[in-house]
Formats: C-alpha cells, structure tokens, sequence
C-alpha cells in the first residue's frame, strides 16, 4: 500500500499540520487524572477517523515496539486509513523512532509511510540521557538513516535533533550536515520549552539559510505558555510543517494545540497556510477529544464554548442587544455556533427578563422582572449545591410572584428571533453547567 502513495508523489501544503496526539497526546498526566491511563483502541481509531475528516495528512504514531499493544493498534489505525483513502485521499502514518535498530525496524515491520527519527543533542540529554558525544551522535545517525534511505527509499524520513533549543547552533549543524542529504525534513523541537518567539524566527532563518531545500519541522513545549505563539512565529519565519495535538495534550503542560494554530492563522488572514482544513470541525474534534479525557474543552483553549460564554451582568445585557459587543473573534466558522449566557449572582434584570419571558414563555413585565432579579440575588448565594439557577428564577417566578406561561402552539416555540434555550436541551456533547442557557446567534 505504502509504496502506491509514495510521499515523492504528495505536494506538500504550506502548511502540514503533523498531529501526534496519539504519540505525544498520550504522554500527557491528564489520562492519569482520571484513571485512565491511555487510549483505548476504539479511542485511536476515532482519533484517527477524526483527523483524517479534519484534513490532517499526517499523524505521529509510538513506534511499535514501545508496546504489544501499540504494535496491535498500528494495525487498526492503518484500516481506518485505508478506509477513507478513497474519500480523503492519502495519509502519512509517521512512527516516532530513536535512532534505534530496533525501533526502525518494528516501523518498517509494522508498514509505517515515514519514520520520525530523533536523538538527543543538548548537554543535557547527551549528558544524562544517552551519554554519546556530538561526533558519535552524528556518525550513528548517519549511519543507520543512510541505510535506511538506501533500503527503503519511499520512506518519508525526518531527522530531529531532541532538545533542539538547548542546542547550541553550531553543535545542531555539525548533525544536521550529516544527515540534511538523506532526509525529507528537519525538525527542531523545543522539548523542555525553553523557546520564545524571537529564539525561534532566529533558529528557523538559520535553518533555512543553511539548509535551503529541505523542509523544516516545529514542535514546541508550553512550559512557559509560550506553545502557540512560537509555532505562530515559526510558521511565519517559513516553516512549513507543525506538530500539534488536539487540545495541546503532551508531556507536562503539552504542546501547541491543533485547532488554537489554525484558528489564529485565520485571524491574522494567513489563508493559503488553511487549505485543505475543515475548519468548522474544529470544535467537534476539541469536544470529542474532551470527551477521551472525561473533561470539558479547556477554558484556555481559543476554540471553546467558553470563549463565547457570558457571565457579568453588563456582558449578558451587551450580548442581547449584539453578539459584537463581546466576541470580537469567528469561533462560528470553527463551529462554535453558540453563546452561552450563564444565570447567576452577576445576571442583570435585562437577561432575567429574556429568559422568563422568551424561554420560560412567562407574562412578565420589567418591573416584575427588575422585582425578580432582586429576589434571585438575595437567594442565589444560599442555592444548594448541584441546583440550578435557572430553576431556582423559575421557582421564585411561579411560586413567589405567581407568573403564568403563555401557551405558545408546539409549532412556534422555537420560532424567536434569538432562541435561548436551557442547557439541559443543548445538543453538542459538552455541558457545562445546569445554570448555562444557550443563545444561538450566528450559524
Ligand atoms: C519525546 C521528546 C519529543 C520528541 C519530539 C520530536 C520532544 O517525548 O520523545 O521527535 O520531534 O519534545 O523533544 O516529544
Ligand atoms: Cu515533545
């Protein structure tokens, strides 16, 4: 099959995202959180499918010998590529090897389209990681990736210097020259986030000006936060391939997140950089991937419903009037395509009102609901643990102020202009809190 969909014959993108949330994602301690420990099977595949759909061409897989397992789970992976070749076109599963015999092996055993070899560069992983000297390390890795490329010439094969950034330039170039003829890119990753935007323009303008004609590869740590700006950069200074995971998940803090690179890139209208990515599934992929973790979408994360979710009183009344006032960004082309409007001790009368009279379809007038809210903000403080707000308005609304609902005919319930709903009916597969209600703003 590998052979068929040689990597010689893809034109690369500008920009390949090269997603190893199922390499580096399951290194990340929020599967320890609860108890989960990794991927299950099912999980990888729907990864998979998920990224594929996405217009990922390339995803970063352990090399097989890391376990029985990961070795059995090359296999379902690779039959859910096979089954949207047709639909999607081809893509590249990558395994993440050291420059290892063995490693390599079990890759090319296991029907891998390209290794991503690496080896330690620094001080510090030479030192206390493999304990070889610079001149050693680049005589093994030229070694064995000769005899690779001799041996299995439609690989696609990445070179990477571990600890790039702790590298000092010259000791990366006296490596990287050895092996820059054998390989399809360098990568230069950024393993304990020591990067900021400036380290990275100046290595990636190094990088290019000595090795013009291969293409270069980012992968960037977020020890400091510094995860998406420094991919941002790196892109920008012309690299053109980018390792991401969904949702940032890695080692300790992670990594750059997928959807949060793209998402930025089109704000700052690097459109030529998106093709080929279906970007409205941007928010599916990052609640699906949510999901595996048994968590909610981050709250850091720039696609995410709560960038589009609105708790102050003034917030929630700028909203009704336009959903401008407070979302300045296109989350809805990234298939955000809701707001959601929380009831709580910092609502105003003015969302008060709306939901009562547009969502619970009560006879209300404003100094009823100004009467209301005053009540609710007494109340809301003593609310019992796991109650909802909004059941809280109603219950003053009805049983207090005695309201009555409009009968409204079935057919014309979701007929207003700006529909809130309660949360309870919401259909994405993220829920945040009883107390949230929806306003559907732009599709
Ligand atoms: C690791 C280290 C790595 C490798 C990245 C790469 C890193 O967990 O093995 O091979 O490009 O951050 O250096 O993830
Ligand atoms: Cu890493």
């Amino acid at each position: 099959m590998a052979a068929d969909f040689s990597f010689h014959h893809y034109r690369p993108r500008a920009l390949e995202i090269i997603d190893t949330t199922l390499r580096e994602g399951q290194q990340s301690s929020l599967l320890h959180d609860h108890y989960k420990y990794f991927f299950s099977t099912t999980d990888k595949q729907e990864i998979t499918r998920s990224l594929i759909l996405y217009g990922v061409k390339f995803i970063e897989l352990f090399a097989p010998n890391v376990s029985p397992q990961e070795a059995e789970d090359w296999q379902a992976i690779k039959a859910v590529r096979d089954e949207l070749i047709t639909q999607k076109g081809y893509t590249f599963l990558l395994a993440h090897v050291r420059c290892h015999p063995a490693d390599v092996e079990a890759a090319i055993r296991a029907g891998a389209d390209g290794l991503n070899m690496y080896i330690g560069t620094s001080d510090a992983s030479r030192n206390f990681n493999h304990g070889h000297g610079l001149e050693e390390v680049a005589r093994r890795a030229r070694t064995l990736i000769e005899d690779v490329r001799r041996h299995h010439p439609h690989l696609v094969l990445r070179f990477s210097g571990e600890d790039a950034f702790r590298t000092r330039e010259a000791d990366l170039f006296r490596v990287y020259d050895q092996v820059v003829e054998c390989v399809d890119r360098l990568g230069t990753p950024d393993t304990v986030g020591v990067a900021t935007p400036t380290t990275v323009a100046q290595r990636v303008q190094a990088l290019r000006a000595r090795y013009p004609k291969v293409a270069l590869e980012g992968h960037f740590h977020d020890d400091r936060g510094f995860a998406l700006i420094n991919a941002l950069e790196a892109v920008r200074a012309g690299m053109q391939y980018i390792q991401t995971t969904l949702l940032g998940i890695g080692e300790r803090s992670g990594i750059t997140s997928m959807t949060a690179l793209l998402f930025n890139l089109f704000i700052d209208r690097e459109y030529d950089r998106l093709e080929g990515y279906h970007l409205r599934g941007s928010y599916p992929i990052n609640v699906m991937m949510a999901d595996k973790l048994r968590k909610l979408v981050p709250s850091k994360e720039p696609v995410s419903l709560t960038n589009r979710t609105h708790a102050a009183g003034v917030h929630q009344k700028g909203m009704l009037n336009s959903s401008q006032t407070y979302e300045a960004h296109p989350l809805d082309q990234f298939g955000v395509t809701e707001s959601e409007i929380l009831l709580g001790p910092l609502s105003g009368w003015n969302i008060i009102h709306y939901f009562l009279k547009e969502i619970c379809g009560f006879e209300i007038d404003e100094a009823t609901a100004k009467a209301i809210s005053a009540e609710f903000k007494n109340r809301i403080y003593n609310i019992a643990p796991g109650a909802s707000p909004a059941g809280l308005l109603i219950h003053i609304a009805q049983e207090e102020f005695g309201l009555r609902s409009l009968q409204v005919p079935e057919q014309f319930r979701n007929a207003v202009a700006q529909n809130l709903t309660d949360a309870s009916t919401k259909e994405i597969g993220e829920v945040r809190h009883a107390s949230g209600v929806i306003l559907r703003t732009r599709q």
